[in-house]
């Protein structure tokens, strides 16, 4: 039976092997919701790079930039990291470039894996669907913030891991914490949620709806998955085909 880990933080990934798995990069505030968003809304392509300089390099080779540190859009780029700017449909057919402080850093860090996707609750169901029916074993990689383990990404783990029962075995305790904590929070996660740090952050930056928005399950049927160096619609891919 293929199996599933969970990884608590890109701080940890060493200790589990990417080599051979599909890894699902998870940053459910706000980045892989926002990289949900933006494919599903028409963008051609997500470069995620891990510095301010690496983006801005790309920008001035002509790609959209997106960049956020500590919650906030930086200033000098294109857009911050609200999933309502992805929403915009002069985006459409656009690429951008995009650095946020921890989700792209875990996209980075996922390199040496067969295949890297984008998981978020607004494409809950497209992740699932696609982790079932593929062969390979899979690693959950949950963004965190800044090193440390955070609530949200372990609770979408969780919730996968769950989905996906009967079809993967497992035996580290990541995916039981990850499971129970799904089970403890799953009929009022945004109330589970309300005292986490970066709930809290959020709010503090007066960033509220993005929150309830990127706990939505299902806004979105589709899934980004990386070939050569970029995340794009992986529903593109079997049009072509
Ligand atoms: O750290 C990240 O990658 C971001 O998602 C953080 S924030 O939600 O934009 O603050």
């Amino acid at each position: 039976m293929k199996r599933i880990d969970v990884c608590l933080s890109p701080e940890m990934v060493h200790l589990h092997k990417t080599e051979g798995k599909v890894v699902v990069v998870i940053d459910i505030l706000r980045a892989t919701s926002c990289m949900t968003t933006a494919i599903a809304n028409g963008m051609e392509s997500i470069t995620a790079v891990a510095s301010l300089d690496e983006c801005k390099a790309l920008g001035e080779q002509g790609y959209l930039t997106a960049a956020e540190r500590d919650g906030k859009k930086v200033d000098g780029f294109d857009l911050g990291n609200s999933p309502f700017s992805y929403q915009d449909p002069t985006l459409k057919g656009k690429k951008i470039v995009v650095t946020t402080t921890n989700g792209t850093q875990a996209i980075v860090k996922s390199n040496g894996a067969k295949e890297i996707v984008i998981g978020s609750f607004l494409n809950f169901s497209a992740v699932v669907e696609y982790l079932r029916n593929q062969p390979n074993d899979v690693l959950m990689h949950c963004a965190g913030w800044k090193g440390k383990m955070n609530l949200e990404d372990t609770l979408f783990a969780g919730a996968v891991v769950d989905a996906l029962k009967g079809d993967f075995s497992h035996d580290e305790d990541s995916v039981l914490t990850a499971l129970n904590l799904y089970y403890s929070a799953k009929n009022d996660m945004m109330g589970f949620l309300l005292n986490s740090s970066h709930v809290r952050r959020l709010q503090g930056l007066g960033i509220i709806k993005d929150i309830e928005f990127c706990l939505t399950k299902d806004v979105y049927n589709v899934l980004p998955i990386m070939r050569d160096g970029k995340l794009v619609n992986s529903q593109a891919e079997k049009t072509v085909a």
